[in-house]
């Protein structure tokens, strides 16, 4: 049984994730309209992981004996000067995601929930993965460059990063 506390901040996180989604969906078709094949692959996929991670947390608060609620998502931006833009916001919002993953950490960890508490180190683990590989991204676009033929090559690069996944 979770507390009132609980059930409102993980719904609160339930709501992120469907915006994480939409976020990656949305890029996306930016990525899409520029001819950027590999980037618009890799940020479908990635909304789609996303989606899971909502399931995963509005399976988990159900399961519990609370009802899963799923909040108002506000429209993510859809204009990026340039690739380089698109993907550092991209790495910004996945750190702000960790931390309210963290908060939620803290919060279950205080409560003394450690099934919560539990439950929530996937996510833990996960923001840690994403963080790396968004890193990735920038740090092969900072080598490679936007400059001349250089966002053909970003793009390929991150299309293979999808296919190592
Ligand atoms: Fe990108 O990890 Fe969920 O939001």
């Amino acid at each position: 049984m979770l507390s009132k506390n609980m059930v409102k901040r993980l719904n609160e996180h339930i709501t992120l994730e469907f915006y994480s989604s939409n976020l990656y969906l949305q890029m996306s078709a930016w990525a899409d309209l520029k001819g950027l094949d590999g980037c618009h692959a890799f940020l479908r996929a990635h909304a789609e992981e996303e989606m899971g991670h909502m399931h995963k947390l509005f399976n988990y608060v159900n399961e519990t004996g609370a009802m899963a609620l799923i909040g108002e998502i506000k429209a993510p931006p859809s204009e990026y000067k340039s690739v380089g833009e698109l993907f550092q916001k991209v790495y910004e919002h996945e750190c702000f995601i960790t931390g309210k993953i963290n908060e939620l950490v803290a919060a279950a960890f205080k409560e003394q929930d450690f099934s919560t508490f539990n439950f929530l180190q996937w996510y833990v683990a996960e923001q840690h993965e994403e963080e790396y590989l968004f890193q990735q991204v920038l740090d092969k676009i900072k080598i490679i460059g936007e400059a001349g033929s250089g966002v053909f090559f970003i793009d390929r690069a991150v299309g293979e990063l999808l296919r190592q996944k």
